[in-house]
């Protein structure tokens, strides 16, 4: 399933492009980034180029002349494979392979490959091979049966047409079935789901960047035992554990795949119904690794994520994590307000942010007065079960109750509402 090849450790010359109006310095940090992720997807970087240009070239990403002079870097340095650091279309694949003389891949494929690398679970399997196929159909060059990434180009063209369409209908084929699964999979996923709401459990969600520390929060606040390591992207599949409060109210906290600059669509695409626990959560608890060479920036590209996936209006809580070894944690969180300190490894601040969240979640619902006619027993038990319910007293004809609810769960018990103006003014 892999777009690299692992017998070896690859050699890699990465090519980074400054448009305006990023600049330069903006390249060079996705550059740096580029180079974590080769090394995490099992390769050796061999050399990097930067180049300056106004738009990307059609044709070839670079310019024609850059491209040449790629390709002798590339004898030099005697590398296997050019990684360019942006998606490339199909056709500037192609050209580059042909004028560089050995594989060219973008920075979408680098992430597939490490995705691919940790997918575990069934559906999360589904789900990068979905979108490692929904990459390679529009790529697919006739050459014998093999779906290959290497150059064709003349003479290599294989046996034409005929092979090459029917490479393109078993992905396809393939493709569909693997949709058809993941429907599966992610109905039952709903009913569990549903199932928890039942049972009135606010839920929040651990996002953030690769490696910010979320399975390590999410470790520390519930001995989890999830997976954690120092590489990018060690969790794909996400976790829920229940989680009891400061004030004792449980809650339900996912842990979920890490986000970067520029995840491919592909897998945005895939990971749409993992990340829907995401987009449904109460609140998410943002973690930025305030070690991170520009935790701005990062906090920039998961909300840009996190508006891709419908979750652009869930409430957001920042923690600036790995106080222990970045005393620069401290100073962003003093530039962002309502945010917190933590280091989730240590524990240090936990305390804090537990106290934060349970803030925000009381602030988010609202209490509410209402008064429901004893005939309607369905409704206050329907209040029991979707709100906190605070007092509750009897009455002559009705019950009487002030209960918390989130805004739009109150709306629909409208009707049994106390207008606590017009009580005012009858009193
Ligand atoms: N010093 C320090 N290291 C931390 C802290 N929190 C996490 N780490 C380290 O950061 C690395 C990544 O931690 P994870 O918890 O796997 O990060 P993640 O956000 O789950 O990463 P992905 O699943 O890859 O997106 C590990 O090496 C952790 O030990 C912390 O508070 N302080
Ligand atoms: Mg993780």
């Amino acid at each position: 399933m892999s777009l690299i090849e692992r017998s070896f450790r690859e050699r890699i010359v990465m090519v980074g492009v400054a448009l305006p109006p990023t600049g330069v310095a903006q390249a060079e940090a996705s550059l740096d980034e580029l180079a974590l992720l080769v090394d995490t997807a099992g390769a050796d970087e061999a050399a990097r180029v930067l180049q300056r240009r106004d738009a990307p070239d059609p044709a070839t990403y670079v310019g024609r002349g850059k491209a040449g002079e790629l390709h002798r870097l590339s004898e030099s340095v005697d590398a296997d494979t050019v990684v360019f650091d942006d998606e490339l279309t199909p056709a500037q694949q192609r050209n580059l392979e042909r004028i560089l003389g050995r594989t060219a891949i973008d920075r979408t494929a680098v992430i597939l490959d490490i995705f691919a690398q940790n997918a575990h679970t069934q559906e999360g399997k589904a789900q990068v091979e979905l979108a490692l196929l929904r990459y390679r159909l529009p790529r697919l060059r006739g050459k014998g049966g093999t779906l290959s990434q290497q150059a064709g180009g003349i003479g290599t063209r294989g046996p034409g047409e005929t092979q090459l369409e029917v490479d393109r209908r078993r992905l396809v084929r393939r493709m569909t079935r693997l949709e058809s699964d993941l429907r599966q999979l992610s109905r039952t996923r709903r009913t569990q789901r549903r199932s928890r709401q039942r049972s009135r459990r606010r839920s929040i969600s651990l996002v953030g960047y690769t490696n910010a520390g979320k399975s390590t929060l999410l470790n520390q606040l519930t001995d989890a035992g999830v997976l954690v390591e120092d590489r990018l992207f060690a969790t794909l599949d996400p976790r829920t554990r229940r989680l009891d409060l400061p004030g004792g109210e449980p809650v339900l906290c996912s842990d979920t795949v890490g986000f970067v600059r520029k995840l491919p669509h592909q897998l945005v695409e895939a990971f749409r119904s993992t990340l829907e626990v995401v987009s449904e959560s109460d609140l998410l608890v943002h973690l930025v690794d305030g070690d991170a060479p520009d935790p701005e920036a990062q906090i920039d590209a998961v909300r840009t994520v996190l508006a891709e996936i419908g979750a652009a209006e869930v409430p957001e809580l920042l923690a600036f994590n790995k106080a222990d070894v970045a005393p620069a944690a401290a100073k962003l969180a003093a530039s962002h307000p309502g945010s917190v300190t933590i280091s989730a490894l240590t524990g240090a601040g936990v305390d804090d942010l537990l106290t934060a969240v349970s803030d925000r979640l009381r602030s988010l619902s609202q209490a509410i007065e209402l008064v429901v006619p004893y005939s309607r027993g369905d409704v206050v038990a329907a209040l029991h079960r979707e709100g906190e319910v605070l007092v509750e007293a009897h009455e002559e004809s009705a019950t009487r109750l002030r209960a918390r609810l989130d805004p739009a769960e109150a709306a629909r018990f409208g009707e049994f509402l106390v207008d606590a103006d017009r009580e005012g003014d009858a009193s």
